[in-house]
């Protein structure tokens, strides 16, 4: 009998556990997904919220670990199932950028790339996630010439920054400048990037 993989991941379609679903399928260790549909309130749930007080997807379970909020599930998971590959080792000078963009995916890309459609553009300074124009030009900066955030070497941190340039691409919440554009174009051609999008996006998100 087959037993049951220690991975849960806590999911609904067309939401952020794309990115944790993209990693695990990038780590290809087995995992199973219970679904948490967003759109019909299960995320406020008693049962849910002992998991996640936040009450948003993406959650892990690894047997008796929980973790919630992306960049660490993605830290956790790259950690313990892709040490020294997917993440860089806690020596290695790459270790210090890796953490950074980790970070910055959900202290500052979400943030900007959520209010400037909404025409809501704080003042830089006043804020800890910065300016929109200024946040663009450092991505841009940091992609021009290079194939991902760390240079040639494919990272967890491309999988958290990435998933969320990629969905802002869609949404067209980022300009579409070539740096970007083929960044993500470097990004979805994977076959991992397509088994989570296959898995969790459906069609009528984009109808
Ligand atoms: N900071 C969280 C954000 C997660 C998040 O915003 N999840 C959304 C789906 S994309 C959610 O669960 N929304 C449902 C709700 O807030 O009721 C993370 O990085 O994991």
């Amino acid at each position: 009998m087959k037993s049951k993989p220690a991975i849960t991941l806590y999911h609904s379609p067309g939401s952020r556990a794309f990115t944790a679903y993209w990693l695990l399928e990038e780590l290809g260790v087995p995992f199973q997904v219970t679904n948490v549909d967003i759109r019909k309130g299960d995320q406020k749930k008693k049962e849910y919220l002992k998991l996640n007080p936040s009450g948003k997807v993406p959650t892990i379970t690894d047997g008796k670990v929980v973790v919630s909020e992306n960049p660490a599930i993605c830290i956790y998971l790259a950690d313990r199932y892709g040490y020294g590959g997917l993440a860089p080792k806690i020596e290695a000078a790459a270790r210090g950028p890796y953490l950074k963009w980790m970070v910055y995916s959900t202290a500052v890309l979400d943030p900007l790339v959520s209010l400037h459609p909404k025409h809501i553009d704080l003042p830089g300074a006043e804020t800890g996630f910065g300016g929109f124009d200024d946040m663009v030009e450092v991505l841009s900066k940091t992609l021009r010439g290079r194939k991902y955030l760390l240079g040639d070497k494919f990272s967890a941190a491309d999988i958290m920054l990435g998933s969320t340039i990629s969905a802002a691409l869609r949404r067209k919440a980022l300009p579409d400048l070539p740096v970007l554009v083929d960044y993500n174009g470097r990004l979805s051609a994977r076959a991992a990037y397509h088994r989570a999008a296959d898995a969790t996006w459906p069609e009528w998100l984009f109808a």
